[in-house]
């Protein structure tokens, strides 16, 4: 039986009127927009699960927003998450529920779906995390000559690296210092070398985290880290001592050498992307104890419960997602510019790529008829204040538009003199300055010489999100974090597409293989190249050969 096939999202009356919106709302500028609506920076604010979401400085109107509204709602977007909150199978080409909500939801709920109750399964595989964290963390968990754990090393790649990651960096200042953590995902040997080179061998554990355990990056640099054990601490059998694995594949982790016993299991329904604070958390609990990460888990929960109930028009997840929709396909912005004002977030635009731009960027719908419009923008960025000495330039006085996400904490965690105050005043004044700019006639008033007026004008109209939380804690990086996924889901449901799959990574992981034996001499036949690419592998075997 074929689906009914969905009206096109272009063909909605929400979407013509935003496109008449937007003709509209070139003409208009912010500091008129303020002028007329003294509330609006008032008005124009959300608060769900500890953040405040101030997007007043936004290209919109009331009716933009209104419209946006509306077109979520033609686009049944309570449906779509009440389904992926019952565990729907939403992933469609991959057929499977997307329940990344269930691995924060609390051990009294319960979410049945096949059958199994799944936050049961969550809760079991949590308590043996944290057991196993607490041996770790108490040193009462040894490697193979009776030394305890120093270093933790985390080997695995994309979803299984950048949240781990990120989340260690954000989260330092909570975690054990006297354990050193390190993080290897490229096959680039540099990786496993320059993480090894200065540790111990006989502390340190290796976390293999692999959904599939079959990832020729992960799996080559989990085969050297056992060589490295191995040729400094004897017998296979170290290697129980010193390798543990989270994965969903246990017959590939036997076969690799780790005791079963020694891995922490998840879903299929948990994408890589989605996966940070599921046992692919693991050196998070670790480094932040097991008390810390369930903070974490709460506030994921918290933003989870925000998104699922709070009504759109105050919903923190549904206006972000909608004003990356408005920028993308109707004010022809190509990129948004996410800047947290912590150095502790400096590896959260990373990780955001993947999310985002691994969830939506997609060319067709669920029903695999090409999209009619633009799909995920670029995400990209840095921490402030440093961005601000380099390409803050572009933004504030390019020919782009670069809608911003600026994120701001009142409480460092290292206060230090004037330093945070100081911080946040440059966070305030750049989202003030990109909104309202500074006007010739303000320039010239200045003292400012002719010929250089139009190079110090600043025409504003530079859109912000300014997001401000009380301190950067274990608990408001897991709301952070909550708030971007169901942003991406929000956009994904507007443009019809799978926001769960992969396809383009997928391909990535096959390709390479037909020429790495090509490389290694296995294949004496080499596999037909195009010219290019034939006279490419030509001169590297060359230089190789001649080096
Ligand atoms: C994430 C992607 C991808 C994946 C890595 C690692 O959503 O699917 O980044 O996480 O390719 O895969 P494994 O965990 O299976 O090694």
């Amino acid at each position: 039986m074929t689906r009914p096939v969905p009206p096109r999202v272009t063909s909605l009356p929400p979407w013509k009127a935003l496109v008449a919106q937007c003709r509209m709302i070139e003409h208009r500028s912010l500091r008129s927009l303020f002028a007329e609506e003294p509330e609006r920076g008032r008005m124009m604010a959300a608060e769900g699960a500890g953040l405040y979401l101030d997007y007043s400085k936004n290209l919109v109107t009331g009716e933009t927003l209104r419209l946006l509204l509306e077109l979520a709602r033609e686009c049944r977007l309570s449906d779509h998450i009440a389904a992926m909150f019952r565990g729907e199978h939403i992933n469609r080409t991959e057929n499977r529920a997307v329940l990344h909500v269930a691995l924060r939801m609390p051990a009294d709920r319960s979410l049945v779906v096949d059958g199994v109750d799944v936050v049961r399964e969550v809760h079991e595989v949590l308590d043996r995390m944290e057991t196993f964290s607490r041996k770790v963390r108490e040193g009462s968990w040894k490697g193979a000559t009776g030394k305890a754990v120093k270093n933790v090393i985390n080997i695995g790649i994309g979803g299984s690296d950048l949240g781990p990651v990120m989340a260690y960096e954000a989260l330092r200042s909570y975690s054990d210092r006297s354990r050193t953590f390190r993080f290897v995902s490229n096959i680039d040997g540099t990786d496993f070398v320059e993480a090894t080179r200065d540790l111990d061998p006989e502390e340190t554990l290796f976390i293999i985290s692999s959904k599939t355990f079959t990832t020729l990056e992960t799996m080559t640099n989990a085969r050297s880290a056992r060589e490295w054990l191995l040729s400094r601490v004897g017998s296979n059998e170290a290697v129980r001592h010193h390798f543990v694995a989270v994965s969903t594949n246990a017959d590939e982790v036997r076969k690799f050498g780790i005791d079963t016993d020694n891995m922490f299991g998840f879903w299929d329904w948990v994408g890589g992307r989605y996966s940070m604070d599921s046992a692919i958390g693991l050196s998070t609990m670790l480094a932040i104890g097991p008390e810390g990460f369930r903070e974490m888990l709460a506030g994921f929960y918290a933003m989870d419960e925000h998104f699922r109930t709070a009504p759109f028009e105050k919903n923190l997840p549904v206006l972000m997602g909608l004003l990356v929709v408005w920028y993308t396909n109707f004010m022809g912005s190509q990129t948004i510019a996410v800047l947290p004002y912590d150095q502790y977030l400096k590896r959260f635009p990373a990780y955001l790529q993947q999310l985002t731009m691994e969830s939506n960027g997609k060319h067709v719908h669920l029903d695999g008829s090409p999209v009619d419009t633009t799909t995920g923008p670029i995400y990209w960025g840095e921490p402030g204040t440093n961005g601000q000495h380099s390409f803050y330039q572009l933004i504030h006085q390019g020919t782009r538009l670069i809608p911003i996400d600026f994120i701001g904490f009142a409480r460092p965690r290292n206060p230090l003199g004037s330093h945070h105050d100081i911080l946040m005043a440059n966070l305030f004044a750049q989202g003030e300055a990109l909104a309202f700019g500074k006007t010739a006639e303000e320039v010239r008033a200045a003292g400012v010489p002719d010929f250089q007026v139009p190079h110090r004008t600043f025409e504003g109209n530079r859109p912000s999100n300014t997001i401000l939380a009380d301190q950067l804690s274990p608990r408001t990086l897991g709301s952070l974090v909550a708030l971007y996924e169901h942003s991406v889901f929000t956009q994904g449901i507007i443009w019809g597409i799978d926001s769960f799959d992969q396809w383009g990574v997928e391909l990535g992981k096959v390709m390479a293989v037909r020429i790495i034996d090509e490389l290694s001499g296995k294949k004496t036949e080499a596999p037909p190249h195009d010219v290019s690419t034939a006279e490419l592998i030509r001169r590297y075997q060359a230089m190789k050969e001649g080096g």
